[in-house]
Order: structure tokens, then C-alpha cells, then sequence
């Protein structure tokens, strides 16, 4: 820990005794601590009225029992979370992530993270995040949709329109969405926009689905063009093969780069020729398919086994668009070492803090997850403005506001690095500039 700051030491220490055994959640607050130290010399307040000691506390967490029957007849049992972090600056906002390695941990550093990325996004959005242990991958439609009804049944009690509006995150896409939408609606006997994602013709937006990938390369070329370059004529690798990952390499490509490596959790594929896209969202969007059968198609494509190899691709920009610490020291060590001069996080939290120092130490550009991923949930937040309205925009509509928004938030991110002294770092400059608007917020309304 490198704390000049005592009080923020102690608060650090506080927070591992208070939540133990939750590395993930420990990493998550100590960066955002870490660069509020200068904010704390300026501005004492947040600790003289209590805003520091209260936003690595979530208001209230949710914990319930999640029973379901399998397509045996067996009765299932799995463990569900919702835990809302901050309404400082809005209602609870934050997707759901379904997955065998979802624990209370897992849901606070993602919650805590989303309360600084949704003040980013300049919308009235607080911070939330939810999901289960239960893993949609193998079950059957039916079996995924009576899980979803029971999620549904205990977490309607918790959720709103304007109180709590999940969304989707790893293992929850439009089918899981429009699940649980049915059910709330069909407990409460409201048709509100009380999720996002949703499907066009139930109150989804057009450019939700698009929005995190597209979002992503939307930043990552702010800081390109900031920076003297763009995506044309360079070489980008990226991680998953999901939601996120798909869009991203679409509007990379559109953008003149070219993608030659994706994954999944069991490793990844290498094409010279770049990625053939309508393949994979053949294979992983419509056939629930894994990675390698990619190479069945494309026989001049590689498939290696495990995930952590595509760092050893060469390339010009990573996007890593997976999952949490899926780069490393060792991995960050790799990409600089074949000449990456670009690293932007699709995923949350995908870069360990070593492997930050790594890209930082050697100069590349770096994207944080907070600022660079925040097009999904800004377009959530586009939706419930559509859905208040009763009203839905164009794709066109949506994805120049996302444009726009995504390019806002990289100029205040560097603009607040460069009013902190830390001009070019992006990790200190979204994490003070999210910070800012939300502890404004805090000290208006009171000890609450
Ligand atoms: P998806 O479920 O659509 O895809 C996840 C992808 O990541 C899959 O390729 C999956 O492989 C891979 N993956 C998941 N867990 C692991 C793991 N433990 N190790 C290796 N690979 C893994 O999720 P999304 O694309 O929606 O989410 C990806 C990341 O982006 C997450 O970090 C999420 O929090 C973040 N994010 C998502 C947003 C959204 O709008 N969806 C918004 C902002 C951030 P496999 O199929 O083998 O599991
Ligand atoms: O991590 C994220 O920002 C998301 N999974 C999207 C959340 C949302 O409410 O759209």
C-alpha cells in the first residue's frame, strides 16, 4: 500500500477487516483511494464530513436464496445478490452477472466501481450491482427461464423504475433479460422500465446492445486523436467473445484496425487475415458455441488452448474485454514487450494493479474500465429516459449521444488527471472526476 495519507491508511485497513476475504473489492477501493489523496488535500471536507468513511460502505445489501427446478425434476439451489451501493446522484444502476464465481465480493468491487463509472457518464445515475452463482452455460431455455422467474420473485421486492434498474453483465444478455422482465411485470402488474437491455419491442433501446463495444472504441479514439494517431492500419487484439468483445471488434474494424485474436474462457483463436466476425457472433450469439470451433470454418485460423495466452499476440492495441485480473504482471510484461502501445478495458477491473504500473511505467496509453466501459451503462441510462418518455429514438439518435458521452468522459478524466498533477493518467483522472460530482452530492444531502 502506498499511502501518504494516514487517514486513508486507516480507512484501507478498515475496509479488508470489515470485508474479509474479498480481495476484488480491496483491489477495487484501494485504487480509488489511492488517487483521491491529492482530492484530500485540497478539499479536507470529505473527511471532515464523513463522505470517504461512507462510499466504501454500499447502503444496503441483498442476499437471498434462489431455488429452481432442472429439467430432471431436481430442485436446484443458488445464491442470489443485490447490492446497492450509492443513490447519491440517482437510483441504483447496474447490471446482473450470472456465473459460478460470483460471491458477495465479487458484487461489491463491482458495485463500488459502477458508482464512479455512471457519475461519469453525466447522467442522474447511482450505483448497484447483482448476480448469482447460478452458471447459464449447458442449461437448457427452460431451465434458464425458470432460474430467471425465481431471481425475479425475490429481487422484485427491491427493484424500481426509480428505485433500482438492473441490466445485463458476464452470463446475462437479452434472453436472461426478457426473463426477468416478464416476471417482474407479472408480480407487480406494472410495465415500467424497471430493467435495461431489453428487447426492442418490450421498451429496449436500439444501440444497448452495441453500446459498451462501440462505446469503448468510441474512448479509445478520443485518446488516439488526442494523442496524434487513431485506430487505422493498426492491429488489435481482444479478449472474450462476448457481448462486449463483439461490438468492440466491429467498430474497431469499421475504424480501420484490424482484429486478429479473440477468446473464451477455455483460450483463443489467432487469424492473420483478422477476425471473421459474422462467424463468431454466429457461434457464440445464436449457437451458444465455444471459441475453437471457429478454426472448423476457418482451417488457416489457430486455436491455442487458454485463455491467457492471447497476450503473446503481438499487437497494437489490446482491448481486453473479459473478465476481472485477466491480465497479470507476467501478461503486461508480454504486450509491451511486442510493442503494444494501447491498452483500453472493456471488462471491469481486467488489469491487475502490477500490470497497471507495467503500462504506466512504459508509457502506453491506458484506458481505465470506469471511464472506457461506461457506453453500456450510459445507454441503460438512455433507455429509462426513452422508457419515462413512453418514446424510443433512432439507433442513429442513440449512438451519437453515446458518441458524444464517450468523448466527454475522456476529456474530464484528462482534465482532471492535468488539475491534480497527474497529467496522462487516466486511473486517478476517472476516478477523481467520477468521485467529485457523487461526494458533491453526498455533503448536500447530509449524514444520510
Ligand atoms: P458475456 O457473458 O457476454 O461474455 C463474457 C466473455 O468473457 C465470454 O467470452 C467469456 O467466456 C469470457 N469470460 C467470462 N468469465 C471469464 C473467466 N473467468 N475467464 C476467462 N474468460 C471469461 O459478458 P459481457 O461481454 O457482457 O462482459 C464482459 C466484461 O465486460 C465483464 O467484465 C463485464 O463486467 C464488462 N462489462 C459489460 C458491460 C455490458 O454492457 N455487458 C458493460 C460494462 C462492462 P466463456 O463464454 O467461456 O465464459
Ligand atoms: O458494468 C457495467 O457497466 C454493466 N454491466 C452495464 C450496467 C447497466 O446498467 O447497463
Amino acid at each position: 500500500m502506498n499511502f501518504k495519507n494516514v487517514y486513508l491508511a486507516d480507512l484501507m485497513e478498515k475496509v479488508k477487516k470489515r470485508n474479509p476475504g474479498e480481495p476484488e473489492f480491496h483491489q477495487a477501493v484501494e485504487e480509488v483511494l489511492e488517487s483521491l489523496e491529492p482530492v484530500i488535500e485540497k478539499h479536507p471536507e470529505y473527511i471532515e464530513k464523513g463522505v470517504i468513511d461512507s462510499i466504501v460502505e454500499p447502503e444496503r445489501i441483498i442476499k437471498f436464496r434462489v431455488p429452481w427446478v432442472d429439467d430432471n425434476g431436481k430442485v436446484q439451489v443458488n445464491r442470489g445478490f443485490r447490492i446497492q451501493f450509492n443513490s447519491a446522484i440517482g437510483p441504483y444502476k447496474g447490471g446482473l452477472r450470472f456465473h459460478p464465481s460470483v460471491y458477495e465480493g465479487i458484487i461489491k468491487f463491482l458495485g463500488f466501481e459502477q458508482i464512479f463509472k455512471n457519475s461519469l457518464t453525466g447522467l442522474p445515475i447511482g450505483g448497484g450491482k447483482g448476480g448469482s452463482d447460478f452458471d447459464p452455460k449447458g442449461k437448457s431455455d427452460m431451465e434458464v427461464m425458470r432460474f430467471c422467474q425465481s431471481f425475479m420473485t425475490e429481487l422484485s421486492k427491491h427493484i424500481g423504475a426509480d428505485t433500482d434498474v438492473p441490466a445485463g453483465d458476464i452470463g446475462v444478455g437479452g434472453r436472461e433479460i426478457g426473463y426477468l422482465f416478464g416476471q417482474y411485470k407479472r408480480l407487480r402488474n406494472e410495465y415500467t422500465g424497471v430493467l435495461t437491455g431489453k428487447g426492442i419491442p418490450f421498451g429496449g433501446s436500439l444501440a444497448r446492445t452495441e453500446a459498451t463495444g462501440f462505446g469503448l472504441c468510441y474512448f479509445t479514439d478520443a485518446m488516439l486523436k488526442d494523442n496524434g494517431s487513431s485506430f487505422a492500419g493498426k492491429t488489435v487484439v481482444i479478449s472474450g467473445s462476448g457481448n462486449v468483445a463483439i461490438y468492440a471488434n466491429q467498430k474497431a474494424t469499421e475504424l480501420g484496425a484490424k482484429v486478429v485474436a479473440m477468446s473464451d474462457s477455455n483460450g483463443y483463436i489467432y487469424d492473420k487475415n483478422g477476425v471473421d466476425l459474422a462467424c463468431v457472433k454466429q457461434l457464440k450469439e445464436v449457437e451458444r458455441k465455444r471459441i475453437k470451433e471457429y478454426v472448423v470454418t476457418h482451417p488457416e485460423a489457430e486455436y491455442h488452448e487458454g485463455c491467457s495466452g492471447i497476450w503473446g499476440v503481438k499487437c497494437d492495441i489490446a482491448l481486453p474485454c473479459a473478465t476481472q485480473n485477466e491480465i497479470d504482471e507476467a501478461s503486461a510484461e508480454k504486450l509491451v514487450k511486442n510493442g503494444c502501445k494501447v491498452v483500453a478495458e472493456g471488462a471491469n477491473m481486467p488489469s491487475t494493479p502490477e500490470a497497471i504500473h507495467v503500462f504506466q511505467k512504459n508509457g502506453l496509453l491506458f484506458a481505465p474500465a470506469k471511464a472506457a466501459n461506461a457506453g453500456g451503462v450510459a445507454t441503460s441510462a438512455l433507455e429509462m429516459s426513452q422508457n419515462s418518455m413512453r418514446l424510443s429514438w433512432s439507433f442513429e439518435e442513440v449512438d451519437a449521444k453515446l458518441h458524444d458521452i464517450m468523448v466527454n468522459i475522456y476529456h474530464n478524466a484528462a482534465a482532471a488527471a492535468e488539475e491534480y498533477g497527474m497529467k496522462g493518467n487516466l486511473v486517478a483522472g476517472a476516478n477523481i472526476a467520477g468521485f467529485l460530482k457523487v461526494a458533491n452530492a453526498m455533503l448536500a444531502q447530509g449524514v444520510v
